[in-house]
């Protein structure tokens, strides 16, 4: 399991939910706070310079966890379930650009509010155009070893795909090896029935994780139970991503230290208990 902190660069919208901004600044930041990664949320692939992105991340040995796309909906207004066929044109453009830029930087890029809502349309109509954009995004994404994942994201957000059953519903009729799910705690706390029990049922589709507590504080500073969460991702042998997605409160070095606090141990002590497990299972000789 490898820990990660959601950034943006400096001209992302206000709006962009994100911890740090500027990615010079943060990267080195979030390295000397004991992050292994950085989530970028990108609008379009030409936000970032690869040139000084490697660079970046090389001085510090941070990686990309993924790529996070609710600017693409925030600021440019686009989305899977679009009626107009020329703007779901558009969206696919604009995820395949983020696409190629992901098999460099994190090999993973996210769906979350730009699957888009049902709104006043028939259900099967706006499901049908989700899964027609998601198929051809996953077949190209596939070709270059990159994975998208779903994120289930609560009611009063959007009123498609709110938990992890009808996430993982979703990804069956897609039927593409690389779309996966990117459940989010926060999200999870107001819409499913457990948190723990629900990703370790559905830990197959799980890609990666969002974290943030019950008031979208740092972990441990509201009333979600990560002990839970953390005991269900060990005994189900989660080793991916997590990534820290918060307010910025009460300003952003504050709120990725305590989250940095709170996380790594808990992190670290995931790691110890997999490889533990892994020598205990390896065949002896
Ligand atoms: C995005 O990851 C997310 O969780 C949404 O709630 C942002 O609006
Ligand atoms: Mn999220």
């Amino acid at each position: 399991m490898k820990l990660a902190v959601a950034i943006a660069d400096t001209g992302a919208l206000a709006s962009a939910f994100v911890v740090f901004r500027g990615f010079r600044d943060s990267i080195p930041k979030a390295a000397r706070l004991g992050y292994d990664g950085v989530e970028l949320a990108l609008k379009t692939a030409d936000e970032v310079n690869p040139a000084q992105l490697t660079a970046w991340l090389d001085e510090t040995g941070m990686e990309v966890s993924c790529i996070s796309t609710g600017q693409v909906f925030a600021d440019l207004g686009l989305s899977f379930t679009e009626s107009s066929p020329e703007r779901r044109e558009r969206v696919i453009e604009v995820f395949q650009g983020l696409i190629d830029l992901a098999v460099k930087y994190g090999k993973m890029v996210n769906i979350g509010r730009v699957r888009g809502s049902i709104g006043s349309q028939p259900r099967e109509e706006a499901e049908a155009r989700f899964i027609s954009v998601a198929q051809n995004l996953c077949d190209y994404a596939a070709e270059r070893h990159v994975t998208l994942v779903l994120e289930p994201v609560n009611r009063y957000e959007i009123d498609f795909i709110n938990n992890v059953q009808q996430g993982v519903a979703l990804l069956k009729k897609v039927d593409r090896e690389n779309l996966k799910l990117m459940p989010d705690v926060f999200h999870m706390n107001i819409e499913d029935t457990t948190i723990g029990g629900e990703l370790a049922r559905h830990l197959e589709h799980v890609g990666y994780l969002h974290l943030a507590d019950s008031n979208r504080l740092a972990p441990g500073q509201g009333h979600t139970d990560f002990e839970d969460i953390f005991d269900h991702l060990a005994s189900a042998g989660y080793d991916g991503w997590v990534s820290v997605e918060i307010l910025p409160k009460p300003d952003p070095d504050t709120a990725a230290q305590q989250a940095a606090h709170f996380l790594r141990p808990r992190v670290d002590a995931h790691n110890i208990q997999l490889q533990t497990r892994r020598k205990e299972d390896a065949p002896r000789g």
